[in-house]
Formats: C-alpha cells, structure tokens, sequence
C-alpha cells in the first residue's frame, strides 16, 4: 500500500492520530513528522518519524518520494492565540506550508487532509447553528489562514484533481498531549488543574459558547472523511464538526459530578476572550452528517467522565 504521512505528528491531534493510523494501517506505513519538538517514546517506538519543517518544500518533497506516500495529514500549523501574537509566523507556517505540501500532494498524486476550524469565522457569520456554507470574514490571523487554507484546498482540488478534504474541527479536549496555544485551551487546562488543584482560573468568561470535540471523534472524523466515497461529496474544505457546545460553567459543573468540591474563578485574558467573541457559539454539521455519515460519539456527560477516568491515571 501507499503509505500515510503526518506533519505535526508531535501536536494535541497529530500524536494521537499518528497511532490510530498505525494500528488501522500498519507501523511502518505511517511516517510521523514534526518540526522542533521532540517527539514521546511512544512515537519514536511505534514506527518511522524524520523531522521535517513544512515551510521548506524540499523536506516536504524529500520524505514524501522517500517513503511512496499516497495520503498526507497536514497538522502542522500555530494555533489562534500564538499566531494573534506572531501574525508572520503565522502565515508562513500556516499558508507556505500548506502551499508546500499541496504542490508535493499535486506533482505525487497525494491525497491530503487538513484542518481548518471554527476560527474561519468571524463576526459577521451567524452565531447559532453556523450554516456549512455563510459568510467568513475571521478578524484573527488564524482565522485569515484557514480561510485562505481552505480556498486553497478547493482551487488544488478543482484545478489540479488534488483529492484534498478538511474539517473545520472546534475546540479539541484530550488527556495524551496538551494543546499549544489555542482559545479553546482552558478546556483541557480544567481538567489538569481540577485533578491535581481542585480548582481553576478560567481565561474565557462565563457564557463564551464555543464548540468542542472529545480526541476520538477527532479522529475518527478525519479517517471517515479521507475514507468516505467522493461522489458523495459535495463540500469539500472544510465540513462544520462539533459534538458539544458548551461554556466554562458547563464544563465546570459536570466536573463536580466526580470532584464536588472542584471551585472555579475567572481572570479573563482580553486577547483570547475577543477571539473566542468572533466564533460561532454552535455550527451546524448537518452536512458532513449527510455527505459522509458524521456523527459523534460523546458528548460532555460521556467525555467528562473518560477525560477525569484516564487523566487521573496519567497524573498520578
Ligand atoms: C484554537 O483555539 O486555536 C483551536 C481551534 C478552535 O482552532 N483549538
């Protein structure tokens, strides 16, 4: 078979989809990337890894003829906060590199998957039940980029036949890597401090509605996508996801289900409270649910409970 390559593989979703992706497709047909990060026992052991820096296309090109690669997930990108305060870094980590690896996909006949978000909207879209197709005009770099990234996407796909898919993924919780600066962060940072503290000072004030996802359907959505049948798609880049919306007090609540003496307080940081402003406070993924059979399987009652089941264990 032609083999998987993952650029990010050391981030929140690459370290975790990197592993899925062996044991669905084999150790060695998985080739984990990163940049400067230095990559977990666990992925070092399972299989192949090369450091790669997605902004020079000769690396890119070099590891996908190296290894016969037929699929790409490009995860390497600076999440919203980060790039708010480095706009430059950004754009050239956040468009070269995806410019890069579709003109790699497209002279290697590569599929390639890659993520935009919910930060590809902005103020003007419609805030409740965000339509899959409405108005993107972000006020973030972040948000420029995906805009921009999924553009591309499109053009590669319909002017090159590049079979290029995305998700406009929400906030991501998970227990294996932390997420690195992001707006949605001080939904994994709750669980941290709840486990080990029994309280937490929130970034977001009470009432910010955003979107999020547990890591599985994460996953999994990306692998359905790249696997579903493409006469069935309509949209391409990128499909609305979202399992949950929730705020902070939610999350805060069904914590105490298991820590009832969990307490929270808010010190709201301006920058990522008007980022988190501009997004939608729910999206509606009725298209990805009938183009290729999205549907997630927990929602905040059932990944609270495996969230504080798996990180106590990590924490102890
Ligand atoms: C972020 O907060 O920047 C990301 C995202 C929603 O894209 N988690």
């Amino acid at each position: 078979m032609k083999k998987v390559l993952v650029t990010g593989a050391v981030g929140q979703i690459g370290s975790e989809l990197t592993m899925v992706l062996r044991e669905k497709y084999g150790n060695d047909n998985v080739i984990a990337t990163g940049h400067r990060s230095k990559p977990s026992e666990k992925l070092l052991n399972s299989g192949p890894f090369q450091f790669i820096n997605c902004s020079d296309i000769k690396t890119v090109e070099e590891v996908v003829k190296k290894n016969d690669i037929g699929t790409i997930y490009h995860l390497a990108a600076l999440l919203s906060a980060v790039a708010e305060e480095r706009p430059q870094l950004a754009w050239d980590v956040n468009m070269n590199g995806l410019y890069n690896v579709l003109e790699v996909a497209r002279e290697h006949n590569c599929a390639v998957c890659t993520p935009s978000s919910i930060g590809a909207f902005g103020p003007s879209t419609p805030v409740d039940n965000t339509p899959q197709d409405t108005i993107q005009r972000p006020n973030t770099m972040y948000g420029v980029t995906k805009v921009a990234g999924e553009l591309l996407c499109d053009y590669y796909y319909k002017r090159f036949g590049v079979d290029t898919r995305g998700l406009r993924y929400p906030g991501i919780i998970s227990y294996e890597t932390l997420p690195g600066g992001g707006t949605t962060d001080y939904a994994v940072e709750i669980f941290y401090e709840a486990i080990k503290n029994k309280k937490y000072t929130c970034f977001l004030k009470q009432g910010t509605y955003l979107d999020m996802m547990y890591m599985p359907d994460a996953i999994s959505s990306a692998i359905n996508l790249m696997e579903a049948d493409p006469a069935k798609l309509i949209h391409r880049n990128a499909f609305n996801v979202t399992a949950m919306s929730i705020d902070p007090e939610d999350m805060a609540n069904e914590i105490r289900k298991t820590i009832p003496d969990f307490t929270m307080d808010y010190k709201v940081d301006p920058v990522r409270q008007a980022i988190a402003d501009s997004w939608p406070n729910n999206m509606d993924d009725s298209a990805a649910t009938e183009e290729w059979g999205w549907k997630p399987e927990y929602n905040l009652e059932a990944m609270t409970k495996d969230m504080i089941e798996k990180l106590t264990i990590k924490l102890k």
